[in-house]
């Protein structure tokens, strides 16, 4: 079949013309005007639409899965934290795929702690220079600014994504902070699906995933929620409330781990673009075919079908914002991420207002995009800063302070 060129504009007089689904609206037509056909019927419906259509159904908690604490210093950071670190043995044998969870408490505060959670980039050891943590021994892509050499980390690469983890100040407001390797779930690059947890669940004689299975991000989703199987064993760990963070393709990801695992209190998505907070039917920047192309394994082969056709997506992505109520979700957009249509995260935000009112909250309180660095602490939280896509500062500053009002009450 002849393939067209992949079209990127990044024009708002290009957006085509589209209608949104609507997601209060029951598959069999029925208006959703209660809380309850919302929870037993609509919600379920659409979950099921982005399992079969987007990012592919996973697997649930694995039989026999262990956990072993591999490390406890209590103090960690000059005093200021413990820090631990817990592999999850998936199949509860040593030499299966297993992951390595980093976690930092904040010392002098009271336990169990709020937390939050997000995947990382290039390994735990890349989030803080500690030389107490462990150095990871997987597969990572080659890269000089975080000292990756043949595909393992080394000494050098201890602390080179610091800038986008603020532990100390994540402490300092009383939250914890757990993160994981995304490569120990399933290393980002596409094989066909025979590295990575995938293989632990095909039946036999099967060697990649259905057309509706898991593809990369629903294992890196999936992950999260087997992180959260821990903290609810862990006593110092507050699992009631803990908010789920990650960035663009790990943004991608927290929303959908957020979106199926209602454990999680909270979600937020740092510029998570394309197949994340922004709607597909508005193709700006980054379109489902360019995603698919380059990203062959990030979401269920069915998805590949919506390639230059969104219109027919029986989805869009304000409903999975929508999934989320009405717990609290934030959106975080950057002016000159382009790529992660801004304009078009904060619609899918304001699309999803309508679920968030019927379940009895306040929604997104704006109607219109706010300028720059004017969050809005609704419900549905949202802001656009200044600059490109990154995790930064402002952006954490603006994530605790959600936390603050909505999972402590204001504290
Ligand atoms: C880009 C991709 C985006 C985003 C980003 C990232 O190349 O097109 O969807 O996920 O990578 O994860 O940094």
């Amino acid at each position: 079949m002849e393939e067209s060129p992949i079209y990127i504009h990044y024009d708002e007089s290009q957006v085509p013309e589209y209608i949104l689904p609507d997601p209060l609206l029951l598959s069999d037509g029925t208006r959703v005007t209660d809380a309850q056909t919302w929870f037993e019927r609509r919600r379920p419906e659409i979950l099921r639409l982005f399992e079969q259509h987007v990012y592919g159904r996973a697997p649930g908690r694995p039989q026999g899965m262990t956990f072993r604490v591999t490390s406890v210093d209590e103090a960690a950071l000059g005093g200021k934290a413990t820090r631990k670190e817990v592999s999850v043995y998936f199949t509860g044998e040593d030499e299966g795929p297993r992951m390595d969870i980093l976690i930092y408490l904040p010392n002098g505060r009271p336990r169990p702690t709020p937390l939050f959670v997000g995947l990382n980039f290039f390994g735990n050891h890349t989030i803080h220079p500690d030389p107490g943590i462990t150095l990871s021994t997987q597969w990572m892509p080659d890269s000089q600014e975080h000292h990756v050499v043949n595909h393992r980390a080394t000494e050098a690469s201890r602390g080179t994504c610091a800038h986008n983890w603020p532990v100390e100040r994540i402490l300092e407001r009383g939250y914890g902070l757990a993160t994981i390797y995304y490569g120990d779930l399933d290393p980002d690059f596409d094989d066909g699906f025979q590295n990575g947890v995938h293989p632990l669940f095909y039946r036999p004689g099967q060697s990649r995933p259905d057309p509706d299975e898991w593809g990369a991000i629903g294992a890196w989703a999936w992950g999260l929620s087997r992180a959260m199987d821990y903290f609810e064993t862990d006593d110092d760990i507050d699992h009631r409330r803990v908010a789920v963070m990650g960035h663009s393709r790990l943004g991608k990801t927290a929303l959908w781990a957020g979106a199926q695992d209602t454990r999680f209190a909270l979600v937020i998505s740092n510029n998570s673009g394309c197949g994340g907070a922004a709607l597909s039917r508005r193709r700006f920047g980054e379109t489902v075919k360019a995603i698919n192309t380059v990203f062959p394994h990030w979401f269920c082969e069915n998805f590949k079908q919506y390639n230059d056709r969104e219109d027919d997506l029986p989805v869009d992505q304000h409903m999975l914002l929508a999934l989320i109520a009405p717990r609290p979700v934030y959106v975080a957009s950057a002016a000159e991420d382009l790529w992660a249509d801004p304009r078009g995260e904060f619609l899918s935000a304001r699309h999803a207002d309508a679920v968030y009112r019927l379940l009895g909250t306040d929604g997104l309180a704006a109607d219109e995009m706010p300028g720059l660095n004017q969050p809005v602490m609704s419900t549905i939280g949202y802001h656009i800063r200044p600059g490109w896509h990154d995790v930064t500062e402002y952006d954490w500053e603006r994530y605790l302070d959600f936390a603050d009002i909505h999972l402590r009450g204001g504290q």
